[in-house]
């Protein structure tokens, strides 16, 4: 098999992504030459066998080879720079929605135990920006857990479980999350869920919940904060509504 459609730095959208066996699914003189031995069929023989030929072209080469996600999810990056504001500073790298594309995504960038100071990760659902200000989180919050004096393998652990919990539908309530970011910071790093709903008590609490028994964070604390607090209010002055 090759993997095609991979531009230079191997980051591309989900959607132009495709696993293509042996090449172009529509070149058949050369598809064919793979089932060297076989003799399907080759060069003029092709319209003799139209039924073939007619399923063959329908197989949804993407499904067939790939397991889909429930939704489609984009990576960003936030590089720290002052001549720039913060909304500025945030890139949309790819956007992945099959298990495949987001392994080859997650093993392309850099851990986030190698990222500099003020560099941030985030991964959200398509279409939701990575921001207060988005619709869909404007009247949210995030679950939050400082990572201060952990280890370089356990900072990448826990952002790989989070992903993986997150775009693997593990939580309960997955509906009201919407992505989960990484900030990578010299007092501490951090690690946040975000929720759409900051009233939705039910699902925040689930999902918390959830958090800690996921990532096994035992006596390890989390908080939970509203994102119209921290619009005004800085680091710990952030009021936590919620703690588990
Ligand atoms: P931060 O990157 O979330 O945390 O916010 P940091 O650097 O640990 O700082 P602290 O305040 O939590 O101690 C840093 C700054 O980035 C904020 O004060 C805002 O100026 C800006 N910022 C962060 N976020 C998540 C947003 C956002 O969603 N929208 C806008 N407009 N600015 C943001």
């Amino acid at each position: 098999m090759v993997y095609t459609g991979y531009v230079s730095n191997g980051l591309q959208n989900a959607e132009e992504t495709a696993w293509v066996p042996y090449g172009d699914p529509n070149d058949w003189s050369h598809g064919l030459a793979v089932y060297d031995g076989l003799e399907l069929m080759s060069g003029n023989e092709e319209e003799l066998q139209p039924s073939l030929n007619r399923v063959m072209k329908n197989i949804d080469y993407d499904l067939a080879m790939k397991h889909p996600l429930e939704h489609t999810w984009t990576l960003w990056h936030l590089e720290n720079d002052r001549t720039k504001r913060w909304a500025e500073m945030l890139v949309d790298v790819t956007s992945f929605n099959t298990v495949e594309d987001f392994f080859s995504v997650y093993y392309f960038v850099k851990p986030p135990s190698d990222l500099k100071i003020f560099n941030d990760y985030m991964v959200f659902k398509k279409n939701i920006r990575p921001m207060w200000e988005d619709d869909t989180n404007k009247n949210g919050g995030r679950w939050i857990l400082l990572l201060d004096k952990a280890s370089r393998t356990y900072i990448d652990k826990m952002w790989h479980d989070l992903l993986l919990c997150m775009i693997g539908e593990c939580f309960q309530h997955s509906d009201e999350i919407c992505g989960v970011v990484i900030n990578v910071r010299n007092k501490a790093n951090k690690l946040s869920l975000w929720t759409k709903d900051s009233r939705n008590v039910e699902a925040i609490l689930s999902i918390g919940r959830q958090i800690k028994e996921l990532l096994h964070l035992g006596i390890m604390e989390i908080q939970y904060q509203v994102h119209k607090d921290a619009m005004v209010n800085h680091g710990p002055n952030v009021n936590a509504i919620y703690t588990l």
